[in-house]
């Protein structure tokens, strides 16, 4: 065996040993990137579930309805609601925005729109007592899905 052809034997061996590792990293880094996006997502998502109005009522909006989704006042007295929408954008139907639309309560019409993954803080004041619904207008239906609803109860 001549001095190069010995190079070459050793080149080739070196060649299926580097093969091997390479898939193994290879196969590693898709394994991070694919758990460190899912574990992105769910800290993103309880991130977002803070709310940023700790006086206010912590509400959550999101495909299953309104958490919660009866609420008490009084009339004269404002009410204040942290509404948290945890969504994201993938989603296919309404794309993840929510709103909270209440047009009675003895007051001029309530419309909030929530987009994915924020939060909005809104006050308003019934000035009537009574049993009064509210509901999101963007998703699963809308105002017809009997889950897209809530109650105000004004006392
Ligand atoms: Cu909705």
């Amino acid at each position: 065996m001549s001095k190069s052809n010995k190079h070459k034997e050793r080149g080739k061996q070196r060649n299926t040993a580097e093969k091997l590792p390479l898939k193994g990293i290879l196969f590693m880094v898709i394994v991070i990137v694919i758990f460190g996006s899912a574990l992105y997502l769910v800290m993103s998502k309880s991130a977002s579930l803070d709310p940023v109005d700790k006086d206010a009522i912590k509400m959550t909006i999101t495909m299953a309805g309104f958490e919660p989704n009866v609420i008490r006042a009084k009339a004269g007295q404002p009410v204040t609601i942290n509404l948290i929408n945890p969504d994201n954008s993938h989603h296919t139907d309404g794309g993840g925005v929510h709103n909270f639309i209440l047009e009675s309560a003895g007051l001029s019409r309530v419309n909030i729109t929530v987009q994915p993954e924020s939060q909005d803080v809104f006050t308003f004041t019934p000035t009537l007592p009574g049993e009064y619904h509210w509901y999101c207008d963007s998703c699963c239906g809308g105002r017809e899905n009997p889950s897209m609803h809530g109650t105000l109860i004004v006392a």
